[in-house]
């Protein structure tokens, strides 16, 4: 069965790291909204293991940003923002649990927003999270695995994946305009329509569904026409703190 760990949403949420912010952070709507995203999650198939809060980290329940695995490996992060960096403890105990670690290593560091899989190739965003020490670190570890890892250049955006998804083994869903493209060259594009670019951090599920975010009917439209199975889900909370539908879940298919 397909797992997915996810992290719970702290009480001191709101105090995360949101450089875009207008207003406050709502700990009991982001609550609810997490646990809509467990039931699609759960709907998926997949098994979920709730990891507890940390009040001493605001920013935990974004459990992406902390592992990525290559095939049957994880590799623990060093998170670029250092408030983040003790978040990695815990999900490394529950990831060594059931598979192999290897850690990236000072002075690298590396989110787990910026690690696009596609197919057999690892997209990996140069941003102001991931520097080329960690991409130099992943790219040794993928080879050991026979990955091949391509670097893109991420110039708007907190990760890689604010502005790109993959749809399926084939397909990205991009928004225009905010990462190098060139490496992208031979697989299939969707774009976000103008206005809706909050919509390029979609979550493809082991089933097959395409969560999106909510208010993107544009997107929504696209993405079903072009024989994709979107369920729109409301994230606010956490995309004004700079996150989105894949930073909340670690997913191991
Ligand atoms: C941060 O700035 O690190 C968090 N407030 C948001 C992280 C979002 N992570 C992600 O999209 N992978």
């Amino acid at each position: 069965m397909p797992l997915a760990l996810v992290r719970e949403v702290p009480a001191s949420f709101v105090a995360a790291l949101a450089p875009t912010r207008r207003r406050p952070l709502d700990v009991e709507v982001a609550r609810r909204q997490h646990g809509a995203y467990l039931e699609v999650l759960r709907g998926a198939g997949y098994q979920i293991t709730a990891l507890p809060a940390d009040e001493a980290h605001p920013d935990c329940c974004f459990i992406e940003d902390t592992a990525v695995t290559l095939g049957r490996l994880a590799v623990v992060t060093r998170p670029g923002a250092p408030s983040r960096r003790g978040e990695v403890a815990v999900v490394a105990a529950a990831l060594g649990a059931r598979m192999p670690l290897a850690r990236i290593s000072e002075p690298a560091t590396l989110d787990g927003g910026d690690v696009l899989q596609v197919g057999g190739r690892l997209f990996v965003g140069r941003s102001r999270r991931s520097n080329e020490e960690g991409i130099r670190q992943l790219a040794r570890l993928a080879a050991r695995e026979g990955i091949e890892l391509l670097p893109v250049g991420v110039s708007r955006g907190l990760h890689l994946k604010s502005s790109v998804a993959a749809l399926d083994e084939e397909t990205l869903l991009l928004a225009s305009d905010c990462v190098d493209e060139a490496p992208f060259g031979g697989l299939r594009q969707l774009r976000v329509p103008a206005g809706e670019q909050r919509a390029a951090n979609s979550l493809r599920l082991v089933d097959g569904t395409v969560l999106t975010p909510a208010g993107c009917p544009r997107t929504f439209e696209m993405l079903a026409g072009s024989g994709f199975r979107p369920v729109a889900l409301d994230v606010s909370q956490f995309e004004a703190a700079a996150g989105g539908l894949s930073c909340l879940s670690l997913l191991l298919d």
